[in-house]
């Protein structure tokens, strides 16, 4: 048995949960249908009232909401109650198209440090640790919602933000920071230059690390926990829905626990729409229950995930989502073949290779290519080409095993492929460029 930041909520029954949401859908949708007119017109093209909704149950007959919708609605379209009540704003790291705007009210950035607070406090987080919030403060969600959290749980915290990294490393050995918040490829980065820098893993203080904003393996886990010392944690969660805190992992380390009392999750058929199974693998979709300022009914995330409500040995009841398998917008379809980069990652570091790579895609003569760019650690380095043209060889087929196609595998000095402070960007598709 863990410990828990709310421990009545997060290990209540499941009849005393769904008591909670039953409550509060009610009052939501009757707050959106109320106080968003464009979601108004959504719920009256489909012939839903607010008297439809009585339960949990019920919020299948709402109608879905979009990222379209989010753009079409920009800025304050989807806004729930007057501005003079909101106190923030953040945004995604979108570089296309318009971004995504997201209010809160005070009572909406409680909720939502709550959340976070409830991962800090799962990963062993309590009023005698430093917390070390290293994601991007500003818009990004990533920054707010972890130093918010870390407050709550009473840590000191160290806002550092991204980027910096020789000082990243100075602060965390001289105030022995023992809690990371960062994406995990950057926590990978901290490792790398932790050990550039002369230190062991059990030089450094950390015990924990609270890792999410992008896909990463349980390859990637592996070695980060090998390369910090540490236990390290998967958090999950989007601009649309507050940030950061949706849902996060316990000392099981086999799935994220979805804060119930909050976020009412779904698995739909992307193609249908239709509501699937507990265990089907589909499209994550989220309402909120209880937000103010940017509530958001039947939000499409485009996350593929699975939901499970098997019992965890921590003691929390809240179900629990697997690791996203790469947004449906994420998967490459390369002559034909599906392909998600973390069937590459996974293939890379069991071969012992880095986490440092790019995926590169283009069209040649009417048919796609992939190459992929991966770093040779310092140790594996050799100027010998016929090792090196042996060692593409190699991965060459291990890939083709995982993924069914075969890529071409360009090895390439350390230090050669760009390293991530934030959200890493594995793949480059020139395709996108052609068409
Ligand atoms: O990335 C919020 C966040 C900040 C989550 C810090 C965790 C830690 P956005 O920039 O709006 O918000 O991106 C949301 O990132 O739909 C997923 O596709 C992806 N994502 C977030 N967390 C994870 C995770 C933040 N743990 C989008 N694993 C989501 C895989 C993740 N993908």
């Amino acid at each position: 048995m863990g410990n828990y930041y709310q421990p009545e909520i997060e290990t209540a029954s499941r009849e005393k949960i769904l008591e909670i949401q039953n409550e509060k859908i009610v009052k939501q949708v009757r707050h959106v249908y109320e106080n968003v007119p464009y979601y108004k017109k959504l719920m009256d093209e489909k012939g839903v009232t607010p008297d439809d909704i009585k339960s949990v149950d019920d919020i299948k007959k709402l109608p879905f909401l979009t990222k379209a919708d989010l753009r079409e609605a920009y800025p304050y379209g989807l806004l729930g109650t007057d501005l003079k009540n909101c106190v923030r704003i953040q945004s995604t790291s979108g570089t296309t198209g318009k971004r995504v705007v997201a209010f809160y009210t005070q009572h909406d950035i409680d909720l939502w440090e709550d959340c976070c607070a409830r991962a800090i406090v799962a990963a062993g987080g309590t009023n005698e640790d430093v917390c070390q919030v290293c994601y991007g403060y500003g818009l990004f969600t990533g920054g707010a919602g972890l130093h918010g959290g870390s407050h709550k749980v009473g840590c000191l915290t160290l806002p550092m933000s991204s980027g910096n990294t020789d000082r990243q490393i100075q602060f965390m050995m001289d105030l022995g920071s023992t809690i990371l918040c960062c994406t995990p490829s950057y926590a990978a980065y901290i490792g790398e230059s932790l050990a550039e820098a002369g230190y062991s893993p059990s030089d450094n203080k950390l015990k924990a690390g609270i890792f999410g904003a992008e896909p990463w393996t349980e390859e990637m886990r592996r070695s980060i926990e090998k390369s910090l010392g540490i236990k390290a944690y998967d958090i999950y969660g989007l601009t649309e829905t507050s940030g950061p805190g949706v849902s996060f992992e316990c000392e099981e380390q086999t799935g994220m626990h979805i804060n119930e009392d909050h976020f009412y999750a779904e698995i739909i058929d992307p193609e249908t729409g239709e509501v699937l199974p507990e265990g089907s693998k589909g499209e994550l979709v989220f309402t909120s229950l209880d937000k103010e300022a940017f509530p958001l009914l039947r939000y499409r995330t485009r996350d593929i995930c699975v939901l499970t409500r098997k019992k965890c040995s921590c003691g929390r009841t809240h179900v629990k989502m697997c690791k996203p398998m790469g947004r449906s917008d994420d998967m490459l379809i390369i002559r034909g073949v599906n392909v998600f980069p973390s069937q590459i990652e996974t293939v890379l570091l069991n071969e012992g290779y880095t986490p440092n790579y790019q995926i590169i895609v283009d069209r040649v003569n009417n048919s796609d290519t992939l190459d992929i760019n991966v770093e040779f650690a310092p140790d594996q380095f050799s100027d010998k080409v016929s090792d090196t043209q042996s060692k593409e060889k190699a991965l060459e087929g291990a890939m083709r095993t995982m993924l069914g196609i075969g890529p071409k595998v360009h090895l390439v000095p350390p230090k050669s492929v760009i390293r991530s402070e934030g959200k890493a960007v594995r793949v480059i598709d020139k395709r996108k460029l052609h068409d």
